[in-house]
């Protein structure tokens, strides 16, 4: 069921409801019917009209349905009246959302993310879910439990709730630690709407086994990889989190942890599903998706993927269109075409440059000291011993350069 407001045209809707009717079936529900209603403004009892509302309960009769599932967020009352009119269960998009990843997440930390959400999502809905139970236990006109089995109720998941956000502090603490220790190497993290290929991504550029599938959020955990990026160097790029449309915000906030792999990184590798008729909404999508978590001003290049589904034309048609002054850097891939990663591993080897330039140094040979230093926080690819001096050619991080010169070491050609 949908609820689009006036200023929304017809083909979004219909697109939106496509998606909703993917994200019904990644969640294991066969879609029956489906309505829509354009609203002003949402009615304060049902969020549809009453007449919308009755509309809707002869059709649940008709189709026999079992299951309503609205595209809009309903407030808890709304919610509560439409199932009672109705007579039958209603979900909007958020718990389907919250549904899928519950079926979805394997990690321990996957896991206690999405019950944090979950129990946020449930907390003000509690007297709706408790009716639900009412119903599944058959009593009919069973009353609803007392208001103190409801303070009961929302005390315990209080207490759920801050040993869950105790435990994730907790793992991101972890992961901060293990960021750490993986300083100098360049980081990249792929980012984007869910199915847009960034697992299939991760799995052509690192050569090993990363989960794909199509269908929407395949993938919950960071995974992270090691990567060649050229010419020796490597790279570490992270898989994350798929985001989309109406990503219900209590889930973005859990997934904060599992989303600092991407505030962590050097560059994010937004990646696009071009051939999708929607890709400028998804990207959209992601973009405010980023910009909530601050991520707006991150170094970040955009990934066209799967330009193989796309005519000569098109794909002519979309770098005129997304290449300008005011645009970020764009490349256009294909995981399934032979050699069209190829602009992204370039892509990652000009990154190594950039954080780690390849320079010459020259230095006194008495000083042992900071050859040593060189050595340890760079790559030394070329030496040459001349007399009282020493000359190397190495990858050094920016920040280690600085110092370097500082001590007297010459630097020359970074860049
Ligand atoms: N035609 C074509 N299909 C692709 C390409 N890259 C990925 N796909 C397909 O797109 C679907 C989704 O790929 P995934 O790599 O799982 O996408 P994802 O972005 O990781 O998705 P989530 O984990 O759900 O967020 C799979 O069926 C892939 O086979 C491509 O370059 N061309
Ligand atoms: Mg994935």
């Amino acid at each position: 069921m949908g609820a689009p407001s006036k200023a929304e045209s017809a083909q979004t809707t219909e697109e939106h409801l496509e998606e909703l009717e993917r994200l019904s079936d990644t969640a294991g529900v066969e879609v029956v019917g489906s309505l829509v209603q354009r609203l002003d403004s949402p009615h304060p009892k049902f969020y549809i009209g009453e007449g919308k509302a009755e509309e809707l309960k002869m059709q649940v009769e008709a189709e026999g349905a079992t299951l309503i599932i609205f595209d809009d967020e309903l407030s808890p009352a709304q919610g509560r009246n439409l199932e009672k009119l109705v007579g039958t269960r209603l979900m909007d998009r958020a718990e389907l959302i919250l549904d899928i990843f519950a079926t979805r997440a394997r990690s321990a930390e996957a896991r206690a993310q999405v019950e944090l959400a979950q129990l946020q999502y449930l907390r003000p809905r509690l007297t709706r879910m408790w009716s639900h139970l009412s119903r599944v236990r058959g009593g009919v006109g069973m009353r609803g439990p007392g208001e103190t089995q409801l303070e009961t109720d929302r005390r315990m998941i209080d207490h759920r709730i801050v040993r869950l956000k105790d435990e994730l502090e907790r793992v991101a603490r972890t992961r901060a630690t293990q960021r750490k220790g993986r300083t100098g190497q360049l980081r990249a993290a792929l980012v984007g709407y869910t199915n847009a290929g960034k697992s299939s991504i991760l799995r052509k550029l690192s050569g090993t086994e990363v989960f794909v599938e199509d269908r929407l959020f395949a993938t919950l955990d960071p995974t992270t990889r090691t990567v060649d990026a050229g010419e020796g160097a490597v790279a570490l790029v992270t898989d994350t989190v798929g985001f989309i449309r109406k990503l219900p915000h209590h889930l973005v906030a859990s997934f904060r942890a599992t989303l600092e792999e991407a505030r962590e990184s050097d560059v994010l590798l937004h990646v696009i599903d071009s051939s999708h008729h929607a890709w400028e909404e998804q990207r959209m999508v992601v973009e405010e998706v980023l910009a909530s978590l601050g991520l707006a001003d991150h170094p970040t290049v955009l990934v066209f993927n799967k330009v193989d589904r796309l005519t000569h034309d098109e794909e002519e048609g979309l770098r005129a269109r997304v290449q300008g002054p005011d645009e970020p850097p764009a490349i256009f891939v294909s995981t399934v075409e032979e050699g069209k990663l190829e602009p992204l591993s370039k892509l990652l080897n000009d990154e190594v440059k950039k954080l780690r330039p390849d320079v010459w140094l020259t230095l006194p040979s008495s000083q042992g000291g900071l050859l040593a230093e060189v050595y340890r926080e760079g790559e030394v690819l070329e030496r040459e011993d001349k007399g009282t001096e020493v000359r190397l050619r190495a990858r050094v991080p920016v920040a280690a350069l600085g110092r370097l010169r500082s001590r007297g070491v010459r630097v020359y050609g970074d860049g």
